[in-house]
């Protein structure tokens, strides 16, 4: 058998795989059903202050395409009723709290909350692509100041690892990386779903309750392969830090957890799969990357990290404009002193 342990954040993970923040993981059922069905890292739904419902439904769409639509609206019970059920493993797997906030100042009250629960990190989601309801105007991972300032909210109120989140909907996702880094993040999640929405041609109107939402499921792998392609590669090249890069997008077999890995990923979400199938899903796929290895001579997953990176960053020299400016921007946003 290969060796498919993952260090990650200061965790040892039992596999690569993770369940996400998104559309599932809001019960602690769903975080018990993948810890049985075999996920090395457990993710809750993002918390908020306060307790929120959820949009109305239709909230979950399948596409044609193999996609899946989604806008739940962030339903969670807010972080009162969360701290009383929180724990921080689950079925021996670590669990990581995922926070939502609509402003710095709710998102240093939230760092503040789930500090005291003893994580082992924390997500913090700034990538919701409708948490404005039919408005997506609450992009935080959209700017790269906006970012900086999130992260430095959270960071300098809590010494936790901190995750970001990040939106695929931008041009250069490299420049928020670069940003959330900047701030003190200690890794990246890339990447959220992508901006979407169908049309009910008898209805003639949008599917979705909220009218618009984000695509997931394998319809997106490979446009979330290149947002993760596209930070590993700044990594390599040095125009931005290195930091551990937990993959999400799609993903729902061995091979594409070896896609994702040999992009860069140390670690790789599977939500959509989950919800297509079960959460047996993450032991099938840990079975399956586990096969894909000794065909291939691998005994640990470092063997082959970031393989697919040598063929995109030869000749590539650090474009240092952009991410200068991104960082100095960052830097602006105030509060944003680096952390190391
Ligand atoms: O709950 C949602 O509607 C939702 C969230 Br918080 C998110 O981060 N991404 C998404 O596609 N849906």
């Amino acid at each position: 058998m290969a060796d498919l342990t993952v260090e990650l954040l200061g965790m040892k993970l039992a596999n690569p795989t993770v369940l996400p923040s998104g559309i599932l993981g809001e019960r602690q059922g769903m975080l018990e059903a993948a810890a049985k069905g075999g996920a090395g890292l457990l993710v809750t739904k993002s918390v908020t202050l306060r307790p929120r419902e959820g949009y109305r439904g239709p909230v979950l769409v399948p596409t044609p395409a193999g996609g899946i639509m989604n806008a739940m609206g962030l339903p969670n019970p807010g972080i009162e009723e969360f701290s009383r059920t929180y724990a921080a493993r689950v079925g021996g797997r670590p669990v990581i709290p995922s926070i939502h906030a609509s402003s710095p100042d709710e998102l240093r009250q939230l760092a503040m909350a789930v500090d005291r629960l003893g994580p082992p990190a924390i997500e913090v989601n700034l990538s919701c692509p409708h948490a404005g309801g039919s408005r997506p105007d609450a992009l935080v991972s959209q700017d790269p100041a906006e970012t900086a300032r999130a992260i430095s909210a959270i960071c300098t109120n809590t010494d936790v690892p901190i995750i970001a989140k990040l939106t695929p909907n931008v041009s250069d996702i490299v420049e928020i990386a670069a940003a959330a880094l900047y701030a003190g993040a200690s890794a990246i999640a890339a990447v959220n779903t992508f901006a979407a929405m169908d049309v009910d041609v008898n209805f003639e109107r949008p599917v979705l309750g909220n009218l618009i939402g984000g695509l997931s499921g394998p319809a997106i792998r490979p446009l979330a392969l290149r947002k993760v392609a596209d930070i590993a590669v700044a990594m390599r090249t040095g125009c931005i830090d290195q930091a551990p890069i937990i993959a999400s997008g799609g993903a729902a077999s061995g091979e594409d957890l070896a896609r994702f890995i040999l992009v860069g990923a140390t670690a790789v979400g599977m939500g959509s799969a989950v919800y297509e199938r079960d959460a047996g899903v993450f032991a099938a796929a840990s079975a399956e990357l586990d096969a894909w290895m000794q065909a291939k001579g691998y005994r640990r997953l470092g063997d082959f990290r970031g393989k697919v990176i040598d063929w995109l960053a030869t000749e590539k020299e650090c474009a240092d404009e952009p991410i200068g400016k991104a960082v100095e921007r960052a830097a602006e946003a105030g509060k944003a002193a680096p952390r190391r």
